[in-house]
């Protein structure tokens, strides 16, 4: 069966339409209006081997606020969706990414309990068009939206565009892991018997 799915969002705020394939090889059609969030979704898409396609119009005469938070949500909601019964799915995973000065550490359970762990510190405001206060929101509402346990920290670094790009590239092959079938899972992984 396809773990696919397509989200259409609509506010006043923003107009949203996302689609992943968490079987795909990393494909990505991206027009978010902001030219470095288009960049680390890419790199979170290619690098998870996911097929993304993210049209988003938002308000972005006011900020990026509104465009990444939604997308999060957008996202998070996808995945629940594309996950369908988690029969098989291997459920967790983490990654350890190093991007030249700087290494993330991602840790995620796709276990259904939603709880979001996140330390992470800037030097500048913005990358781009991205405020680096953002990376927290995206994550935390990808982390509700899909009931993700969701742990994200940059052990250490300096330049901010290696630390969010980092974040999304560890993010991306922590998710990878999780959202993987194994064979020898008979029904879903869990000691309850439900996920
Ligand atoms: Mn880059």
């Amino acid at each position: 069966m396809a773990r696919t799915a397509t989200v259409t969002r609509t506010t006043r705020e923003t107009q949203i339409t996302l689609t992943l394939n968490l079987d795909g090889t990393g494909k990505t059609d991206l027009n978010t209006g902001i030219g470095f969030f288009d960049h680390m979704l890419d790199g979170f898409a290619r690098h998870g081997l996911f097929d993304l396609a993210v049209d988003c119009h938002g308000d972005l005469e006011v900020d990026c606020h509104h465009t990444i938070e939604d997308i999060g949500i957008a996202l998070g909601t996808a995945l629940r969706q594309a996950l369908g019964d988690k029969a098989g799915l291997v459920r967790y995973g983490s990654c350890l990414l190093p991007m030249d000065e700087t290494l993330a550490l991602c840790a995620v359970d796709l276990g259904g309990r939603p709880y979001f762990v996140y330390d992470a510190q800037f030097a500048t405001p913005a990358c781009g068009g991205m405020d680096t206060q953002m990376a927290r929101e995206f994550f935390y509402a990808v982390s509700y939206s899909s009931a993700m346990n969701l742990h994200l920290k940059v052990l250490y670094g300096e330049n901010d565009h290696h630390k969010l790009e980092a974040m999304f590239k560890a993010f991306a092959k922590a998710l990878d892991a999780a959202t993987r079938l194994d064979a020898r899972i008979d029904g879903v992984l869990s000691t309850k018997g439900t996920l």
